[in-house]
């Protein structure tokens, strides 16, 4: 699918002369230039070449560091279970490596170096090679220095073995990105030694001359004027933002207009990728409901709303059934509203949508400052440290399990939920005593939305969880920042200083509470395992592979340690990432404890229990009958979503050596 003859035909540098299009993979390009929205194009070997080119962006050529001459890279197809080969050259002259994100591969083969692998060494091919048991909308990023923000990035698609429980006419994929012609290494500088420097306010007037530069004179001046009158920082929001950024679908900007087409009537599946470096975005199509159906690569419960927020390195799949013959304009708006990314979805070719109005920057409030001290509500939850009584928020979803929870823990007496040991330091501005329940808030700058928001309570995985089992222990990691000399971490200890990495055992179900002590929302990531967040869906909860996690917000999830290796744990904000936020989960194997789970699934099973909040049957069990009430509920590939199939090769005596290998890789 890709060969090298592609490469060759766009790699050679004669970008510019083609315009903003001509460089575009299939997939990403606009109705106007062909797609048409059906691309099933499925494949089980792939050449990637990452090589540094020229890219035409918002009508300026920049220089890029991508796979196979693309920004962004091509689509991945493949099926479900299939044995996979990609063998991806790395043609720079300096290291790159790709990382899968959100599949569950073998730790070899997850793509992150210094953890999982050495990295690919310029010159070099390294030939990935995995079958993953799961299907979904993914992506895939290089986890080497700064590339990603540079145009490393594209999507993967894996169709299910069996039906899709999503049924639609047309798909397209939306990615949404970030794009500076500044440098990324300058950016990274820039934040660690000016605190304010994307702040416009503060902004001098060789700055301006700059910007006016870069973006154009009146472009420049009426963000500068909008941001005036609003006399607040942006920078406390995001701090890499629109004064530098361009943002992007498919690779266009707004003025590039990503073009796709429907007939009136039809179900069309949109696949969209946050695949920026650094920004949260806000998806909204005025005017058209979306049905999100898939949350991370999983299947939910179909739930209808209007707007969503969107971390860094999450995936929703939406349905969208546009009755009307008019065009449609699809809306990614960063979160600090410092620009946005709009395109355009129509009856016709080439239309252009009404771009509407940047919105009025969201304002930090003292709830967003861990400054909050009222007891409405779900802010019980910060109260209680001891005892770790999610009461408050598991309500919701019908009866209450709080006492189970709460005694069976402390009964135990092995629930670290105090941190004695995080102090106030050069890193640590901030520790926050009083952090929020904020899963049914929809994220910042959404509160007062005159329409329908999604919030993670209200997503429930559409097949019934895995694993039901009350956590064993719990880990609470609190993310520390001191903004003002750009250090961001876990617990204060910066990656690079990291002694030991968070340990599980394989078998065992851990929850992990983070506590934001920061005034950002920091979408977090665990490789090589989907979490299950613990927002009162009892066996239906969603399983993700990042979270967004809101200004002084606490927030948990269960994870079941049953993919032994060693998994990278950070903040998707690159430069958050760069700077430290990262850690590394081992799962150590453990062969007495897996028999010990499977021992323990089983006999849930047989008894029908389901720990995890209801106190109702388990309906895993009964094929026949699906209690979320979708028809389309496919129960075939439940099967591949099987415990046993994504085990590790845990057992083999090279994997468990090659680990015991990495372990020195971040002990420093
Ligand atoms: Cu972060």
């Amino acid at each position: 699918m890709f060969n090298r003859r592609h490469f060759l035909k766009s790699g050679v540098g004669v970008a510019t002369t083609f315009g903003a299009t001509s460089l575009l993979p299939a997939w990403a390009q606009s109705a106007s230039h062909g797609n048409m929205g059906h691309m099933h194009h499925s494949a089980t070997e792939f050449d990637l070449h990452v090589s540094e080119f020229p890219v035409n962006i918002n009508g300026r050529t920049g220089q890029a560091i991508g796979v196979n001459g693309t920004v962004p890279a091509p689509l991945i197809r493949f099926r479900e279970g299939d044995d996979i080969t990609l063998r991806v050259h790395n043609m720079l002259d300096v290291d790159t490596s790709i990382h899968w994100h959100g599949l569950l591969v073998p730790f070899h083969m997850d793509g992150v170096p210094g953890v999982s692998f050495p990295g690919i060494r310029a010159g070099d091919t390294f030939t990935y090679r995995f079958s993953v048991p799961q299907n979904g909308t993914y992506w895939y990023h290089s986890h080497s220095g700064l590339q990603e923000q540079v145009g490393h990035y594209g999507p993967i698609i894996i169709d299910p073995a069996g039906t899709d429980p999503v049924e639609y006419d047309r798909e397209y994929v939306m990615v949404l990105s970030d794009w500076s012609f500044e440098s990324p290494e300058r950016i990274y500088e820039k934040l660690k030694t000016v605190s304010h420097t994307y702040n416009f306010q503060e902004r001098t007037i060789p700055d301006f001359l700059e910007d006016a530069n870069e973006n154009g004179l009146s472009e420049t001046l009426s963000d500068r004027a909008m941001w005036g009158h609003m006399r607040m920082s942006p920078r406390d929001i995001a701090d890499v933002t629109g004064s530098t950024y361009h943002f992007l679908i498919n690779g266009h900007s707004t003025a590039d207009n990503w073009n796709g087409v429907f007939n009136p009537g039809e179900r069309v599946r949109l696949r969209i990728i946050n695949a920026s470096a650094m920004t949260i975005f806000n998806v909204r199509i005025p005017g058209l409901p979306m049905k999100v159906v898939q949350a991370d690569g999983l299947h939910v419960q179909p739930v209808e709303v209007d707007e969503f927020q969107m971390g860094v390195a999450e995936t929703y799949d939406v349905i969208i059934e546009p009755q009307d013959d008019q065009a449609y304009a699809f809306v990614a708006e960063s979160i600090d509203r410092s620009g946005q990314a709009v395109a355009t979805l129509g009856p016709r070719p080439g239309m252009r949508a009404q771009a509407p109005e940047l919105r009025a920057i969201p304002t930090l409030t003292m709830r967003d400052m861990g400054m909050n001290h009222g007891s409405m509500g779900h802010d019980m939850s910060g109260m209680d440290h001891g005892s770790m009584d999610h009461s408050g928020h598991d309500m919701s979803g019908g009866m209450d399990h709080s006492a189970h929870m709460a005694s069976a823990p402390e009964e135990a007496g092995e629930w670290p939920v105090e941190r004695p040991d995080l102090a106030v330091g050069p890193g640590v501005v901030n520790i926050n005593a009083m952090p929020l329940y904020r899963l049914n808030e929809p994220g910042l700058g959404l509160e007062n939305v005159p329409h329908r928001t999604l919030n993670y309570e209200m997503l429930r995985s559409l097949e019934p969880n895995p694993d039901t089992r009350l956590p064993d222990r719990e880990i609470e990691i609190h993310l520390t920042s001191n903004m003002e000399r750009y250090m961001w971490s876990f617990d204060g200890v910066r990656f690079a200083d990291i002694r030991e990495a968070i340990q599980m055992r394989e078998g065992e179900r851990v929850r992990v509470t983070l506590v934001n002590n920061t005034m950002m929302t920091h979408p977090i990531h665990l490789h090589g395992m989907f979490f299950d967040l613990v927002n009162g869906g009892g066996n239906h909860r969603p399983r993700k592979h990042t979270v967004n996690v809101k200004p002084a917000e606490k927030v948990s999830f269960d994870v079941s340690a049953d993919h032994v290796g060693d998994w990278a744990f950070h903040c998707h904000l690159l430069y958050h990432m760069m700077a430290g936020m990262m850690q590394v989960v081992s799962v150590l194997p453990d062969a007495a404890g897996a028999a010990r789970r499977d021992e323990q699934l089983r006999h849930m099973q047989h008894q029908g229990m389901d720990h995890s909040g209801h106190g109702q049957m388990d309906h895993s069990q009964h094929q026949g009958m699906d209690h979320s009430g979708h028809g389309q509920m496919d129960h075939s590939q439940h099967q591949g979503m099987d415990h046993s199939g994504h085990q590790m090769p845990a057992a083999e005596p090279e994997a468990a050596a090659t680990q015991q290998h990495n372990h020195g890789g971040h002990h420093r």
